[in-house]
């Protein structure tokens, strides 16, 4: 089979996804490319790795060509809170790099094309409860503009040049194997860190901040559904909202203290990340991905806390017990 490639493979998502997709398709089959973040040694040891600069095209059409790429998992991003202070970086990662990803991709004949958009797509002027897949993308953040020019882009290259492309608006992500730093919707994850370490959080967003959210293991699968989805199901192509569970960081903490006793959680509201947050949708309506590929979550707050918790606790053991 044709190779495929995972970029922004050491990232939050990458990092799962990778290991995902070797244990389906066979280790040797899945090329981990990375840059900036360095790759964790299990996923270097575990099957092909190499280094990409999405910002470069020509090392993206090298790479493409001289691995015999068949699929690429276009995961590379500058995440919405710090894009908003690196604009250069933000326009070269998610602009310039989509372009050269998708460039390469119709040079090198590529089957598919994965490139994930983000609740990021949608802005103020957007109904903000079960917001519709088609509606207003008016988006107040470069990161958000960077993901609809992605989608609009994605279409077009399925419209006029006939690849298949295919991407879904993730919500925030939970996971405890690698913690996320450049979002506005870590502190759902930081929050049980905080909880394990030392029982208490102290959160950047207010506490009554709806924002549509989901669990690792739905997000891998969403992915990889949509991937395997059948084609000619499909009306959408890159801009499916994929709903799970949608909370606020009171909600959320209710259930942590349930689990953890004595948790607790202060606030010190964070202007920058509070007002991308407020920008964004309070939850999703996912009809389209039901009705076209069966999407379905599996985790509901309380399941996804109860994993979370008993995960991050065995990892956050093991990392004290090696100092
Ligand atoms: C972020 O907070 O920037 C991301 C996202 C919702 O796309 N997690």
């Amino acid at each position: 089979m044709r190779k495929i490639l995972v970029t922004g493979a050491a990232g939050q998502i990458g990092s799962e996804l990778v290991p995902a997709l070797r244990e389906r398709y066979g280790s040797g089959n899945v090329i981990a490319a990375g840059h900036r973040t360095p790759m964790p040694d299990d996923m270097r040891d575990a099957g092909p790795a190499i280094t990409i600069d999405v910002t470069d095209g020509e090392s993206v059409q090298r790479s493409l060509r001289d691995h015999d790429v068949g699929t690429v998992y276009h995961m590379s991003s500058v995440l919405s809170a710090f894009a908003e202070s690196n604009r250069q970086r933000a326009h070269s990662v998610n602009i310039d790099g989509l372009y050269n990803v998708l460039e390469a991709a119709v040079d090198n004949d590529l089957d598919q094309l994965i490139l994930p958009s983000s609740i990021a797509a949608f802005g103020p002027d957007t109904p903000q409860d079960e917001t519709p897949n088609e509606t207003l993308q008016r988006p107040a953040t470069l990161y958000g503009i960077s993901k609809v020019f992605g989608e609009l882009m994605g279409n077009y290259y399925v419209d006029k040049l006939g690849l298949d492309v295919r991407g879904l608006r993730l919500p925030g992500i939970i996971s405890w194997k690698t913690e996320p730093t450049a979002g506005t919707t870590d502190y759902a994850v930081a929050i049980f860190y905080g909880a394990i370490r030392e029982g208490r959080y102290i959160c950047y967003l207010r506490p009554d901040t709806r924002l549509p959210m989901m669990y690792m293991p739905d997000c891998i699968k969403a992915i990889v559904d949509l991937a395997h989805a059948d084609g000619s199901r499909l009306k959408h192509h890159t801009d499916f909202n994929v709903g799970a569970v949608s909370f606020t960081p009171a909600e959320l903490a209710g259930v942590i203290s349930g689990k953890v006793p004595g948790f607790s959680v202060d606030y010190e509201v964070d202007p920058l990340r509070q007002g991308i947050a407020d920008s964004w949708p309070n939850s999703l309506d996912d009809t389209a991905a039901r009705e076209e590929w069966d999407w379905s979550p599996s985790y509901d707050l309380n399941t996804m806390a109860d994993d979370m918790l008993e995960n991050l606790g065995v990892k956050l053991a093991g990392e004290n017990r090696a100092r």
